[in-house]
C-alpha cells in the first residue's frame, strides 16, 4: 500500500485519554504520559479541548514523537486534519463531530475512527458509518457526571457489546476493581482519563491496567 494507508487494526486493549489538567504543569503532564507509555500503554487519545488549532498541534506533536518511542498508537480528539498533519494512528470524534462517514470518505483507510457513544442507537449508527470502535459510556458515575451525563450502567453496555461487531470500549468511572466486571459485560477493552493521570503512580497502575486488558495488545 502506498504512504500512510496501511490497514490499521484496533490491536490494545486500554484506550488512554488525556486531561493534562489533572497534572500541575506541562512537563509534569509530559512525565506523567511517559511514565503511562513505560508502564505499556499502547494507545492514547490527546482530548483537550480548550485548546486552539496552533496550540493543539504543538501538543500533538510532542506526542506524536512520544507515543512513537514506545510504539504507541496516538488519537487525536475530534481532529482528522490534526490527526493527518501529525501523522497520528487515529482521529476520535465525538456525537458534535464531522460524522464517521463523511470522515471516511476523506481519510480513507490512513486514520482509525473512535467514535463516543452514549447509547445503543448512537453505537449502531457509528458502526453502520464505518466506525472501527466506539466508547460506549459513561457507564458508571464519574466525578465529572455534569459533562458526561448520567450512567448508562452494565445492562446497556452488554446489550451494545451484543449487537454490535466492532470493538465496545467502555469508559466513565472504570477503575481496576471494576476491569473484570465490564469484560463479563462484553466490552472489549476500557478507556480511562483519572484512574491513570490521577495515580500517585502512573507507572504501576499502567502496567497493572495493561495486564488486566491486554488480550489484544500488538506487542
Ligand atoms: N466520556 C464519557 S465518561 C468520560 C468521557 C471522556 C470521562 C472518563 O473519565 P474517567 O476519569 O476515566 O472516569
Amino acid at each position: 500500500m502506498k504512504g500512510n494507508a496501511r490497514k490499521r487494526s484496533v490491536d490494545f486493549g486500554l484506550y488512554l485519554i488525556t486531561d493534562r489538567r489533572l497534572s500541575n504543569n506541562a512537563l509534569a503532564f509530559h512525565n506523567a504520559l511517559r511514565d503511562a507509555l513505560r508502564g505499556g500503554v499502547k494507545a492514547v487519545q490527546l482530548r483537550e479541548k480548550d485548546l486552539g488549532t496552533r496550540e493543539l498541534l504543538i501538543l500533538a506533536v510532542k506526542m506524536r514523537k512520544l507515543t512513537l518511542k514506545f510504539n504507541a498508537r496516538l488519537f487525536i480528539n475530534d481532529r482528522f486534519d490534526v490527526a493527518l498533519a501529525v501523522g497520528a494512528d487515529g482521529v476520535h470524534l465525538t456525537q458534535k463531530s464531522i460524522p464517521p462517514g463523511a470522515v471516511r470518505n476523506v481519510v480513507k483507510d490512513r486514520l482509525l475512527i473512535g467514535v463516543s457513544t452514549h447509547s445503543l442507537k448512537e453505537a449502531r449508527r457509528a458502526e453502520r458509518e464505518h466506525a472501527d470502535f466506539v466508547t460506549l459510556g459513561p457507564v458508571y458515575g464519574t466525578p465529572s457526571k455534569r459533562r458526561y451525563g448520567p450512567p448508562v450502567g452494565l445492562d446497556t453496555l452488554k446489550k451494545v457489546c451484543s449487537r454490535l461487531t466492532i470493538p465496545v470500549f467502555a469508559i466513565g468511572g472504570i477503575k481496576s476493581s471494576r476491569i473484570q466486571d465490564v469484560r463479563d459485560a462484553g466490552a472489549y477493552g476500557v478507556a480511562l482519563i483519572s484512574e491513570i493521570f490521577a495515580s500517585d503512580n502512573v507507572k504501576k497502575k499502567s502496567g497493572e491496567l495493561v495486564s488486566m486488558t491486554d488480550s489484544h495488545s500488538h506487542r
